[in-house]
């Protein structure tokens, strides 16, 4: 059975969400009417969406209205928006109270939906007024919104393109070491310290485990002792050459850790690649983006003294990684750009912080702990502030210079 991406089009009465249903669907799928409660029970129409495939529109009855039998009606409009994936909110910017909407948009996030903001304009509509109602439903944070007349078939165009470019499908996978070549060997380098947990390898080093044997290919790793290659004591070396010279195949690339990249941009030999566990993670998660990443990183050029960076981790309770974003990037931050105010946000949404605005640059984890569709939700909002945003392995290669930065990214370009 084909999966359908679910839209429920939901709002106050008289909003024109059966307009909106009746222009997506091109046809009268609706009964539009000027009587407020028109569309009394949620009503369904099954349609194709070029470029993104089959999908369910869902128009419901309005939330606003009263009584018992309103009561019912709205009982029905919140078991479509938990059935649905993405929820076009339909509002009248002409109207004053928008509780209706606010109680839509808390409902949607609670549940995780995407949300777009579709303003239906009945008549001329000052503009600033949608951007006022806009920053009063959604506060400080971003949501993709278009203003539209329902009953103008010139605008289906337009409202298709704002599905397209904001909605995140669900089941969009993508290959997390798509070089990954059959019977080669792949090296991964996975410093260990007091704080590893004992008994399992970190999420992204078991990824990339399974991943390489899965595809018929040998992961071989390496326990660097990182102090020790960095105290300049020379054993280390030697038994990193060793080790190397037990291959009777050359492997084909390695995987480090980020931490250890200022060690493996002198020994990992020029014959094979390099890259990190935190760019292979970041591609993964924000679905084959690295590239903005990458471009992402040159806003440190352009900081100032006073400017703000924030460092963002995806989860809270992962200490193998907090000396990264609390102690290691600061520093370094510190040592390169004086002056620069670092930011942290753990876990929780960043952009719920009003401090978002005033950001140069995010700096962010691997994200390994959220969703795929949270990662690009997050990636969609930052856009829409034009604020940049890279990655810990990004940053941390990048420091150790822009070669070492394009070494890391190479295996990662030209792939599909
Ligand atoms: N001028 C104008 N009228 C519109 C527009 N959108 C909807 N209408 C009219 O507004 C009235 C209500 O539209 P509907 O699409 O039925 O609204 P609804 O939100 O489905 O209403 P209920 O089902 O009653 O909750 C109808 O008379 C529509 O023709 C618009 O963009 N411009
Ligand atoms: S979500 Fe981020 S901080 Fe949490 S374990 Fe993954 S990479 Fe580390
Ligand atoms: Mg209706």
């Amino acid at each position: 059975m084909t999966e359908r991406y679910i839209i429920g089009i939901f709002g106050k009465m008289n909003s024109g969400k059966s307009s909106l249903m009746n222009l997506l669907t091109q046809q009268l799928t609706s009964i539009v009417d000027s009587t407020p409660g028109t569309t009394t029970d949620s009503k369904i129409a099954l349609s194709e969406i070029h470029g993104l495939g089959p999908v369910k529109f869902i128009d419901t009855a309005g939330f606003d209205e009263k009584h018992l039998l309103g009561d019912k009606k709205r009982e029905k409009s919140l078991a479509a928006l938990k059935e649905c994936d993405l929820v076009l909110l339909v509002v009248d910017p002409s109207t004053n109270d928008f509780e209706s909407e606010s109680l839509i948009i808390s409902e949607a996030i609670t549940q995780e939906k995407q949300i777009i903001t579709v303003y239906n304009l009945f008549g001329d509509c000052d503009p600033t007024l949608v951007l006022d109602i806009d920053s009063m439903l959604y506060k400080s944070k971003v949501y993709p919104r278009i203003v539209l007349k329902a009953v103008d078939i010139n605008c289906r165009h337009e409202l298709l393109e704002t599905i397209l470019n904001n909605y995140i499908p669900k089941n969009v996978l993508i290959d997390l070491l798509p070089f990954v070549e059959r019977e080669e060997f792949y090296i991964l380098n996975i410093p260990m310290d007091e704080e590893t947990p004992s008994g399992r390898y970190l999420r992204p080093q078991a990824m990339a485990e399974a991943y390489i044997t899965r595809h018929w290919a040998f992961p071989v790793s390496y326990r660097m002792n990182l102090a020790k290659a960095r105290s300049g004591d020379p054993s280390e070396r030697e038994r990193w050459n060793g080790f190397l010279k037990s291959f009777a195949k050359r492997p084909k690339l390695i995987i480090t850790d980020s931490q250890a990249i200022d060690i493996m941009k002198e020994w990992a030999p020029a014959d094979m690649g390099l890259t990190t566990f935190s760019i292979m993670m970041i591609n993964y998660m924000s679905r084959g983006r690295l590239s903005e990443f990458a471009q992402g990183i040159k806003a440190l050029n352009k900081l100032v003294p006073g400017d703000h960076v924030l460092i963002a981790e995806a989860c809270n309770h992962s200490r193998i990684f907090e000396d990264i974003g609390t102690i290691q990037i600061p520093e370094l931050m510190n040592k390169y750009y004086p002056g620069v105010v670092i930011d942290h946000s753990f876990g929780r949404e960043f952009f719920e912080e009003s401090d978002i605005q005033q950001c140069k640059l995010v700096i962010h984890c691997g994200g390994c702990m959220i969703s795929n569709q949270r990662m690009a939700a997050r990636l969609r909002d930052l856009k829409t502030t034009g604020i940049p945003i890279t990655n810990y392995g990004i940053f941390l290669s990048w420091i150790q210079g822009e070669e070492i930065l394009e070494r890391v990214i190479k295996p990662w370009m030209n792939m599909d």
